[in-house]
C-alpha cells in the first residue's frame, strides 16, 4: 500500500499537485462536514491540482474526477453532487466515473455491477508532470483483483491519462496484453454543471441514430438540436463530431470533441429517478447537471485484436458567451 506521504514524494509537483487522504477533521462533528460529505472519513486517496489555468480533484479509487474549474470560469464545469459519498469500493455521483469493461449493464449476468468495476477499483498513480503549455498530467492504472479477475478474465491494461488545464483532456488507453482478442465497451461518463435543465440544448447529434433507454430500447433519429422536457437516456451510435451544450442561464458553452469514440450517451434523469437515485442533491440538484458522455457501447463495442491498443479521448472546453 502507498502512502499518500510517498505519492507526494514521488508524483506531487510543487504547488500545483499533491496527494491528501480523505480523512475527517479532527473534531469535526459531522453536522459541519462539507454538505458534499466529502469530509466523511472514507480513507481514500486524493489527487488535489492547482495550477495557474484550473483546479481539479480526483479520486484515486476509480481514477474518478470529482471536480474541474478552469480559472476562466466563475463555476465549476464538472459537476458533483452535493450529496457525493466517498465510500471504499462505491461509485461517486458526479464527476467523470470510468465505466469499463462495459457500458450500461453486463451482457450476460445481472448480478455484476452497472458500468463495469473499473469505477469503484483502486488505481495506481503511474506518472505525473507539467506539460509544455502548462498543464498539469497524471497518469493511473487500474490495478486488477480476485474480484476484477473473476468478472473480467482476460490478460489487459488500463490506463487513465488526465491533463488539467484551460481545456481538460482525458485518455482512456485500453491494451490486450493476452494471446486472443476481447470486446470492450467503456464511457468517461462526464457530468457537467449547468445553470438549469430548462436552459440548455446540445447541438452535434442532428441525424443521429439513437438507441432511447427510456421505456424499452428502440433505435430513433435526432432530429436537430436537443432540448429536455423529461427523463431523457439517449446512446447516439456512430457519432464521433463535438457536441455543445449551450448553457443561457450559466452564459457558458461547454465544447466536449473526442477521438476514438463513436457513440455519445446524453442523460438526465427528472423528478421521478432523481428522487429513486437519492443522491443527486435533493430536491432537485439533478436539474444542475447533464451528462454529455464519450463511450463505445452498443453497436460500436470495441474489439481490441491481441498485442494491441484502443483510446478513447475526451477534450472538454468552456467559452463564455
Ligand atoms: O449513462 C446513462 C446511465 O447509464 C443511465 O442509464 C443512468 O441511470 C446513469 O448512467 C447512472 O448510472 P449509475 O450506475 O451511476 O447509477
Amino acid at each position: 500500500m502507498v502512502t499518500v506521504q510517498q505519492l507526494n514524494t514521488r508524483f506531487g509537483i510543487n504547488g500545483q499537485l499533491g496527494f491528501r487522504e480523505d480523512a475527517p477533521v479532527k473534531g469535526t462533528p459531522p453536522d459541519t462536514r462539507p454538505a458534499s460529505g466529502l469530509g466523511a472519513a472514507s480513507g481514500l486517496t486524493i489527487a488535489e491540482i492547482n495550477n495557474p489555468q484550473a483546479t481539479a480533484s480526483l479520486c484515486l479509487q476509480g481514477a474518478h474526477l470529482m471536480a474541474w474549474q478552469p480559472r476562466s470560469q466563475p463555476a465549476p464545469v464538472v459537476w458533483l453532487s452535493r450529496d457525493a459519498k466517498l465510500t471504499a469500493g462505491k461509485s461517486i455521483r458526479g464527476g467523470v466515473p470510468v465505466c469499463w469493461p462495459w457500458f450500461g449493464a453486463h451482457a450476460s449476468e445481472p448480478g455484476f455491477s452497472a458500468h463495469g468495476f473499473a469505477r469503484t477499483a483502486p488505481w495506481r498513480v503511474i506518472e505525473s508532470g507539467t506539460e509544455p503549455n502548462g498543464a498539469t498530467r497524471l497518469t493511473l492504472r487500474l490495478m486488477e483483483n480476485e474480484k476484477t479477475r473473476t468478472q473480467w478474465p482476460h490478460d489487459s491494461r488500463l490506463e487513465l491519462t488526465v491533463i488539467v488545464g484551460e481545456t481538460l483532456r482525458m485518455e482512456l488507453t485500453t491494451e490486450n496484453t493476452g494471446e486472443s482478442d476481447f470486446i470492450i465497451s467503456e464511457a468517461l461518463h462526464t457530468y457537467f454543471k449547468i445553470s438549469d435543465i430548462g436552459a440548455v440544448q446540445v447541438t452535434g447529434l442532428a441525424g443521429c441514430d439513437y438507441w432511447d433507454k427510456v421505456g424499452i430500447s428502440t433505435l430513433k433519429k435526432q432530429d436537430g438540436i436537443i432540448r429536455f422536457a423529461g427523463e431523457t437516456d439517449r446512446v447516439y451510435i456512430n457519432s464521433a463530431t463535438e457536441c455543445v451544450i449551450e448553457d443561457d442561464g450559466l452564459k457558458r458553452r461547454i465544447r466536449v470533441a473526442k477521438s476514438g469514440s463513436l457513440t455519445t450517451v446524453v442523460w438526465t434523469p427528472w423528478t421521478a429517478k432523481a428522487e429513486k437515485m437519492g443522491d443527486l442533491g435533493q430536491p432537485d440538484g439533478w436539474r444542475e447537471m447533464l451528462c454529455v458522455e464519450s463511450a463505445n457501447a452498443i453497436d460500436n463495442a470495441v474489439k481490441i485484436a491481441a498485442g494491441t491498443k484502443h483510446t478513447l479521448i475526451v477534450e472538454c472546453r468552456a467559452e463564455s458567451l
